[in-house]
């Protein structure tokens, strides 16, 4: 049995696309970002990332964590790598070289574009205005213009970034890229990322889960 400890309004997300889109049982447990609950340790809190149980499942305090009939695994990228394995293809794959090339543009996505593309999203979304910086904005706009003409070449051919085909190569990569949309001028610039970002959003596994996420409570 497979279990996602999360919630939709988190990196647990990436996760729950992809168990999503493999069609694979699982059983949700939420647990809240602790920075969301007014006062995490209170008795009677929601279960959330400083809860005393959840620090045993994942001493960095921070969701998703997955269990998979015992294994264990925290870091959202790395859960769906190892689904990718579990599950084969279409959405993942069993073959070595594939494998290595999902793990390259997971790996790209979580270092050269995820730190910029989050900043984005702070800085343009999330925080409160009068935390904001649009210097720092600037600078991730600027950090981001040659991740995105990469992807955009690696996309001119075949349309995905491996395989030909919509995989966990996908998710990491648009889950990541999806925090920059405050920026349209980035995509702009990038044709091919643009209109393939916009048909990961079509497909019926991501209009499900975002659902979901619409309904989900803010905490
Ligand atoms: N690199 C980690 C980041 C996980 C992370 O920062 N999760 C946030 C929610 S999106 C969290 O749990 N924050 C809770 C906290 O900091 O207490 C991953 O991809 O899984």
């Amino acid at each position: 049995m497979i279990t996602l400890y999360g919630v939709h309004r988190s990196r647990a997300l990436r996760n729950i696309w992809a168990l999503e889109e493999m069609g694979l049982a699982y059983r949700l447990v939420p647990v809240i970002p602790a920075f969301r609950v007014p006062d995490p340790a209170a008795p009677g809190a929601p279960l959330n990332t400083r809860s005393p149980e959840f620090l045993k499942l994942n001493p960095a305090g921070s969701i998703p964590v997955l269990d998979d009939d015992g294994v264990v695994l925290s870091e959202s990228l790395a859960i769906n790598l190892w689904l990718s394995r579990r599950c084969g293809a279409p959405i993942g794959t069993n073959d070595l070289a594939e494998s290595a090339r999902f793990a390259q543009w997971t790996l790209y996505a979580a270092t050269e574009i995820e730190p910029h593309s989050h900043a984005i999203l702070m800085h343009r979304v999330q925080l409160p205005p009068d935390q904001r910086d649009e210097a720092k904005v600037a600078a991730a706009i600027a950090a981001l213009r040659r991740p995105l003409a990469v992807l955009d070449a690696a996309l001119a051919g075949d349309g995905h970034p491996v395989g030909g085909r919509f995989t966990v190569a996908d998710i990491a990569l648009a889950e990541t890229l999806r925090y920059a949309l405050p920026a349209p001028e980035l995509f702009e610039a990038a044709p091919h990322v643009k209109a393939w970002l916009a048909a990961c959003h079509a497909r019926p596994a991501w209009k499900l889960i975002t659902a979901r996420r619409e309904a989900e409570p803010a905490i």
